[in-house]
């Protein structure tokens, strides 16, 4: 029995308990309740039925292969116009040498750059074929639907091309970015030359359909209303009903440091935090996995998450550049065994994975 002390989370409790899928009421129910606790165990109820106690992460490394951005989000600061003292572009050889220069044989490859004006399409199947013959154990997590569209767009193929072509050349599974809210309002606020949302579901649902499974994030803590952050929870849902391509939910908490954004919006609040985690673990009933991103959250708050519905900490990571260029303060990379002392003084048991959630021995 759990005691709530805002009276509004009990019939809630009695849909989960009963298996039954909560509506965009409950969620607004959910998001306006400051019942943090209530809301932590409520998550951990669904948590506990998915997971257990088991907490994944993975051996990983990012690489950002360019900054160089056509988009240019108001709430992004990595993305920089082409010419911008701080843009760059790493040619193959320069990734291959930066990913040579961990020590350990990586697990999972996390590749995500801004849309650049001229770099071929062969740059992105020699990048992953390339990765895939110097790293054979890795697998390549590359590209969000925001790429997807502009690789179709630069090559003149069709998105189910592209994804065949990378898929041939070595890609396991896409990065959840791009995502940020579906609503047209604010994509048109923040983000007028992005993909629309409709068009970053229609590329995760061809991906889904080719085998290839993605992940899906949703920023948060910047203009969005509740109903916003319902509306795109709920979006990823019904496509999740029709393919069960999605592995991973992942929520963004907006940095505003560095972005044009900062001096209209405060950073989240832990709180805040919290709360969006349970609420993802409890709206997402079909998507398997909710990761606390320990480099956006930091590494103390996305411990606690773990308690807030949360059961995948990303990975060890070794040098990212968003949050760098976002000022983000969280250090960049984690060991095994930092990462497993976290899990465990969280009351959980550490499950090391490759890319796509299967547990390594
Ligand atoms: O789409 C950009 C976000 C995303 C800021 O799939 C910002 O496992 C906060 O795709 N403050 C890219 N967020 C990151 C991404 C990702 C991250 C972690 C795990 C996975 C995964 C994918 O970063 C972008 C955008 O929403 N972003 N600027 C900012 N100032």
């Amino acid at each position: 029995m759990i005691k709530f002390s805002d009276k509004n989370l009990s019939p809630i409790y009695e849909k989960i308990r009963e298996n039954s899928r909560l509506d965009f009421e409950d969620g607004l129910k959910l998001f306006r309740s400051n019942d943090l606790i209530g809301l932590g165990s409520l998550a951990s109820l669904v948590r506990e039925k998915l997971h257990n106690k088991k907490v994944y992460y993975v051996f990983n490394q990012h690489v950002n292969y360019s900054n160089i951005c056509l988009n240019l989000c108001k709430f992004c600061a990595f993305g920089k116009p082409p010419g911008d003292p701080e843009a760059y572009a790493l040619n193959i050889e320069e990734i291959v040498k930066k990913l040579k220069e961990n020590p350990s044989p990586i697990q999972e490859i996390h590749i995500v750059g801004g849309l650049h004006p001229t770099l071929p399409y062969d740059f992105y199947l020699e990048l992953l074929k390339t990765l895939k013959r110097e790293f054979p154990q890795a697998q390549l997590k590359a590209f969000t639907c925001v790429e997807i569209d502009h690789l179709a767009k630069i090559s003149s193929k069709g998105i189910e091309e592209v994804l065949k072509d990378l898929k041939e050349a070595g890609l396991s599974c896409l990065p959840g970015g791009g995502a940020e809210v579906f609503s047209e309002r604010i994509r048109k606020k923040l983000c007028p030359n992005k993909i629309t949302g409709k068009r970053w579901l229609e590329i995760a649902r061809t991906a889904h359909k080719l085998g290839i499974p993605t992940n899906a994030t949703m920023l948060y803590g910047h203009i969005e209303t509740y109903e916003e952050r319902l509306e795109h929870l709920i979006a990823l849902r019904k496509l999740q009903d029709e393919t069960g391509g999605f592995l991973c939910f992942i929520p963004l908490p907006f940095l505003p440091q560095k972005s044009y954004l900062k001096k209209e919006v405060a950073p989240t609040t832990g709180f805040e935090d919290l709360k969006m985690m349970a609420v993802a673990r409890l709206m997402l009933d079909n998507i398997p996995h909710l990761k606390a991103y320990w480099i956006f959250l930091g590494i103390k708050l996305a411990q606690v998450a773990l308690h807030f519905g949360a059961n995948d900490l990303h990975g060890t990571v070794y040098e990212e550049k968003i949050s760098d260029f976002s000022g983000g303060e969280t250090k960049k990379a984690l060991s095994r065994k930092e990462i497993e002392r976290i899990i465990r003084e969280a009351g959980f048991e550490p499950v090391e994975r490759d890319a796509l959630y299967n547990p390594l021995s």
